[in-house]
């Protein structure tokens, strides 16, 4: 197959799923094009069968301080399907991609090209709900030719949320577990001998609650000597260095940013924390997961599909701080319970997330929608 693949280049989950999908269709003999306006941050290796193309928008006076990235996108596709023969244009968060993706293919007058939208959370949960794109992104949804979200908790919020009937197939997020293992070895970057490691990972963003993930661990340090590794950016970083200035926690938390290398980083910790106020599938608590982590998190959106509770992590009410700090020093001194969760969580990602289940999964749906039958809705 032909595939267009359109994403966010940043650190975020939606553009990591968008990019580790493109390279395992690659390297199951599919040909990628990747289309967005930078190289996606998890995208190292180009080959004959991984392309990136990239879209710049032409500035203009009168364009400023609004250059329309979605037209110079929409053009791109067109551009790209064509000379390339693509047979599919799988554009990841709907806003504004799907809309690019539609008027691509009307640009064309194509009815071979099919777009898929992947839902992926804030798209539908926080950015497609604001009234100002809510009907865009409705309309982007209902004229997609296949629509998947990542959990089913995604899936019946998009369907209430904008009373739509389009039929939405459920394709979970996905990890390599040959990538993502348990390994010590970057303990000794952050000087952890003896301590615990703890890690986030987000885009520091107010949904993330990074104040949560850092008065928990203040609690956790009170007790269990501790280390607490942030990894990710944004906006909400300032403030969380602010109070670990004010918390005297300057020499125990490490504030990465982003890190390319995050196979490398997340092994090494003892527990990952992931307190979100919402979250529609949690990919940095999947890839902790992998890397035999246990997780605490919130028991927030689709979260209940990937952590279950008391056997791989624990879930508990949003910022419910104090019960996840105790819960996190039940797991930091108990090894055998920290081993028996971080298996069990290692085997969910292994047997229910594995790239090697889903990935086919996502083929099959291609070549659904490239069947042309509708699914019932
Ligand atoms: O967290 C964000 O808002 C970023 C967003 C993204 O597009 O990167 O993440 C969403 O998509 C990820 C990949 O499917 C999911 O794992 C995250 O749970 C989801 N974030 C939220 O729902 C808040």
């Amino acid at each position: 197959m032909r595939i267009g693949i359109t994403c966010y280049p940043t650190f975020g989950g939606s553009g990591v799923v968008a990019t580790e999908l493109g390279i395992a269709l690659a390297r199951g003999g599919d040909d990628v094009h990747f289309i967005s306006y930078a190289l996606p941050s998890r995208l190292r290796i180009l080959h004959e069968r991984v392309h990136f193309h990239e879209v710049t928008v032409t500035s203009y006076p009168l364009f400023d301080p609004y250059p329309p990235y979605t037209l110079a996108l929409a053009t791109k596709m067109a551009e790209v399907a064509d000379y390339e023969k693509l047979d599919i244009l799988h554009v990841h968060y709907a806003i504004p991609h799907a809309i690019s993706a539609h008027l691509a293919k009307q640009i064309l007058g194509s009815t071979r090209l099919k777009v898929i939208t992947t839902l992926h959370g804030t798209d539908i949960t926080l950015v497609g709900r604001d009234a100002s794109y809510l009907p865009i992104t409705k309309f982007g949804i209902e004229v997609s030719d296949g629509v998947t979200s990542v959990s089913r908790w995604l899936r019946d919020e998009t369907t209430r949320n904008f009373g739509t009937k389009k039929s939405i197939e459920v394709i979970p997020n996905f990890v390599d577990p040959s990538r993502f293992r348990r390994d010590r070895g970057a303990c000794g970057l952050f000087g952890v001998t003896t301590e615990k490691l703890i890690c986030h990972v987000s885009n520091f963003r107010p949904v993330k609650r990074v104040m949560d993930v850092l008065s928990i661990f203040e609690r956790v340090t009170r007790v269990i000597p501790s280390r607490m590794l942030m990894i990710g950016d944004g906006p909400d970083r300032s403030r969380a260095e602010a109070f670990c200035r004010e918390h005297h926690l300057r020499e125990e938390v490490f504030f990465l940013g982003n890190v390319p290398n995050l196979e490398e980083i997340v092994g090494a910790s003892d527990l990952f924390l992931l307190p979100s106020e919402q979250e529609s599938f949690g990919m940095a608590a999947l890839e902790a997961m992998a890397s035999e982590v246990p997780v605490i998190a919130t028991r927030a959106g689709g979260l209940p599909e990937v952590i279950t509770d008391g056997e791989n992590g624990f879930l508990l009410p949003v910022g419910d701080v104090d019960a996840m700090a105790a819960r996190a020093i039940e797991i930091l001194s108990n090894p055998e319970l920290q081993r028996r969760m971080g298996h069990k969580a290692r085997e969910a990602a292994e047997r229910q997330f594995n790239e090697a289940r889903v990935v086919p999964i996502y083929r099959r749906f291609y070549e659904h929608v490239l069947s042309g039958v509708k699914a019932p809705s």
